[in-house]
């Protein structure tokens, strides 16, 4: 579901021009890779005419609709997959974990990793068996205990689950986290139900979190519910991410359920368990990083493009008023000289003149008044401004002699930096760069 939801982002990000059927394009690719995932088809329906309609509302400049829709598919995509963080705060010594699920859900091994997770960050950690219905159980978390080197609790004869309680229950004040492990049934009847609420009213435990695995797709949806409802948990662990495709199913019917993830298993190993964030998930499963990275590489390209075009206009010699007019325009929209100077390969290192850095807004309004006073000729070929001309220009604009003065100097300065760029400094700097011409 992952790869594919990757794959169709690329395409966006390296399409020419993101139009609408680019967009229609990806965001049916995105319906597909949902639909596969196991994601309910009212949530993919309803996801997909959200992010339209935002692309849509949120559109600015063609510029940022690139990054627009890749920043609008990762905030919805993220939303979908859990608007919390799942995190349990150790508020309280002993701070008791029961694990609950049905049979081979990964409750045993989740609770190896959970010690593991908790012993790494400096816990003292023990674990519990109250699994007196396989007899196997305690075997198989006794191994685990005895592989991490925390204490371990439980007693292979007793079958009664709040009797190996009671014949502990002194031993857990001695740590910090106690870990429970707990018996599966292959549903949730009434005999699994009663067992876990005894369990419950005995143990008292801070955090009850079911276990379910990932390929349960959006059945998870039907489980959480009905546990939370028989048993009320606080929270739930996904376990086999890395062995379904069905993760982001499971994932998006716990946020539907209202069921905050806790912790997610991403392999049989006891290190393979992480905290659940569904941001951090998505963004590393989408591959955000390299995303960026190649939003940034367009975004030089279309610097350059922008470098070229005004190296061109140099080295055929036509640079005019016009273009200085349109030039402060541009500047005008997009924020201060400096900045865009800076956006541009190469020109950022000129060293440009101060006062062609600084020309504030008020004076572009001054100069725009000016230049409209001009004739075409005059634009086209400053160069014939003499006296009588600078007088007619002020008189018709409104302004003085001076103003018209100091934007003909303004014009002297932009051409003559032209002719800097013009003369290879412009190619030079690109190869330093390492852009291509
Ligand atoms: N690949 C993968 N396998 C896992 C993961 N978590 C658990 N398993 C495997 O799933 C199987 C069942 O795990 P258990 O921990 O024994 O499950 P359980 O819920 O305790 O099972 P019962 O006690 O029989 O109800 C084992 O083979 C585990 O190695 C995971 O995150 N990834
Ligand atoms: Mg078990």
């Amino acid at each position: 579901m992952f790869e594919s939801i990757k794959e169709a982002l690329r395409k966006v990000i390296t399409a020419g021009y993101v139009d609408e059927k680019t967009i229609e394009a990806l965001l049916s690719e995105i319906h597909n890779a949902l639909i596969v995932g196991d994601v309910d088809v009212k949530l993919a329906d309803e996801l997909i005419k959200k992010i339209r309609e935002r692309i849509k509302k949120e559109k600015t400049g063609v510029l940022s609709v690139r990054e627009q829709v890749i920043r609008i598919v990762y905030e919805e995509l993220s939303g979908l997959l859990g608007k919390e963080t799942g995190e349990i705060k150790i508020e309280k010594k002993p701070f008791k974990i029961l694990l609950v699920g049905l049979f081979g859900c990964g409750k045993t091994t989740t609770a190896g990793k959970i010690a593991k997770y908790y012993q790494k960050r400096g816990y003292k950690v023990c674990l519990l068996c109250l699994d007196t219905f396989r007899p196997a159980a305690y075997d198989q978390l006794k191994q685990i205990a005895t592989k991490l080197n925390v204490a371990f609790f439980g007693d292979e004869r007793e079958r009664d689950p709040i009797k190996i309680i009671e014949k502990f229950r002194k031993e857990f004040n001695k740590y910090d986290i106690v870990i429970v492990d707990s018996a599966g049934r292959d549903a949730l009847n009434s005999e699994l139900i009663d067992e876990i609420k005894k369990i419950k009213s005995s143990l008292m435990p801070e955090e009850t979190l079911l276990v379910i695995q990932a390929d349960l797709g959006q059945m998870a949806r039907m489980q959480a519910s009905a546990f939370n409802d028989a048993l009320k948990i606080t929270g739930v662990i996904v376990t086999r991410m890395d062995g379904s495709a069905k993760g982001g199913g499971a994932l998006s019917a716990c946020a539907v359920t209202g069921a905050k993830v806790i912790f997610i298993g991403t392999g049989e190993h006891l290190e393979d368990l992480e905290q659940y964030d569904a941001k951090k998930f998505v963004s590393r499963l989408i591959g955000l990083g390299d995303l960026e990275t190649l939003i940034q590489k367009i975004k030089e390209s279309i610097e350059e493009e922008k470098a070229k075009e005004i190296t061109e206009k140099v080295e055929k010699g036509k640079i005019t008023l016009i273009d200085l007019y349109e030039q402060l325009e541009s500047i005008n929209k997009m924020g201060s000289i400096s900045k865009i100077i800076n956006m541009i390969p190469g020109l950022g290192m000129l060293n440009l003149p101060k006062e062609l850095m600084d020309i504030q807004e008020e004076r572009m309004k001054l100069y725009k008044y000016i230049m409209d006073s001009m004739t075409k000729e005059e634009l086209e070929n400053p160069d014939i401004i003499n006296l009588d001309r600078i007088k007619r220009i002020a008189v018709g604009s409104g302004t003085s002699e001076e103003d018209v003065r100091e934007l003909l100097s303004r014009y002297k300065q932009m051409k003559s930096l032209m002719k800097r760029i013009s003369s290879g400094n412009l190619k030079k700097l690109m190869k330093q760069f390492r852009l291509p011409m």
